[in-house]
């Protein structure tokens, strides 16, 4: 029988990894006929909200954005969104941005359909507007090399454009491929595997690591990692950029 006192998770004041089997479900209202699972939030230190939305049979998502903005992305299945009256079709690799201060409906989700949300508080910017709706397809998103090397391929999901102060990418790391040298930096990170496995390095304690898994990075962890294994790993992160900083 196996122990049901073990786990891969780790929550500490600098980074957490978060292992599906811990998970326990939260009620969110609005959210209803679906599983909601609290990945990263303000609880463990965080600034931004990470969730995972499993949808069951006539499960629906129905609010509107106030302070934080949302990120969707659509990690298996599919559903249909309406933003602001806009309604498109999504399937797996798909991807909504609603700004603050929009409608949003997400449902006819063929069960068992999982989403990925980031959710920040918007920062404006004077001289800027609110960005706007945006409804995109990693598939569509190019992958350049990253830092030069062909081992490693970034595709930012979103405009680098000013009026925006969160950035979702995706990184995918041929098997053996590492981050060129371990980052500290003032940006946090809200991540989650999306394929494969590896080895992260969070403030020098390795962690095993492989699809499902999450990871939240406060600003200034330290951090590398290095895929390992028969397929590239894949993860979705998220980053807050282009603010003054404080
Ligand atoms: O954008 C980033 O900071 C990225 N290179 N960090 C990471 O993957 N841990
Ligand atoms: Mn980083």
């Amino acid at each position: 029988m196996e122990i049901s006192a073990l786990t891969r998770s780790v929550v500490k004041s600098s980074h957490a990894v978060i292992s599906p089997d811990g998970y326990v479900n939260s009620n969110v209202p609005g959210w209803t006929n679906c599983t909601v699972n609290v990945i990263i939030n303000e609880q463990m230190g965080a600034q931004l909200c990470q969730t995972l939305v499993t949808f069951r049979e006539g499960g629906r998502l129905t609010g509107r954005t106030v302070a934080s903005q949302l990120f969707c992305y659509v990690i298996s299945g599919g559903c249909r969104a309406t933003v602001e009256g806009e309604e498109r079709e999504l399937g797996a690799g798909h991807f909504v941005y609603v700004p603050v201060g929009r409608s949003y409906q997400f449902g006819y989700a063929t069960a068992g359909t999982r989403m990925l949300t980031f959710h920040k508080v918007y920062e404006p910017l004077e001289g800027y507007d609110v960005p706007p709706v945006i409804f995109g397809d990693a598939a569509q998103v190019e992958g350049p090399a990253y830092l030069d090397d062909p081992a490693l391929r970034l595709q930012v999901l979103l405009p680098e454009d000013l009026s925006f102060d969160m950035a979702v990418n995706i990184f995918t790391y041929d098997s053996g491929g590492h981050l060129p040298f371990v980052e500290t930096h003032v940006m946090e990170h809200g991540l989650l595997y999306l394929q494969g496995q590896g080895i992260y390095m969070l403030d020098h304690d390795w962690y095993p690591v492989k699809k499902g898994d999450a990871i939240w990075m406060a600003p200034y962890c330290r951090q590398w990692f290095t895929a390992m294994g028969k397929e590239p790993a894949v993860y979705i992160y998220y980053k807050n950029v282009n603010r003054f900083p404080t």
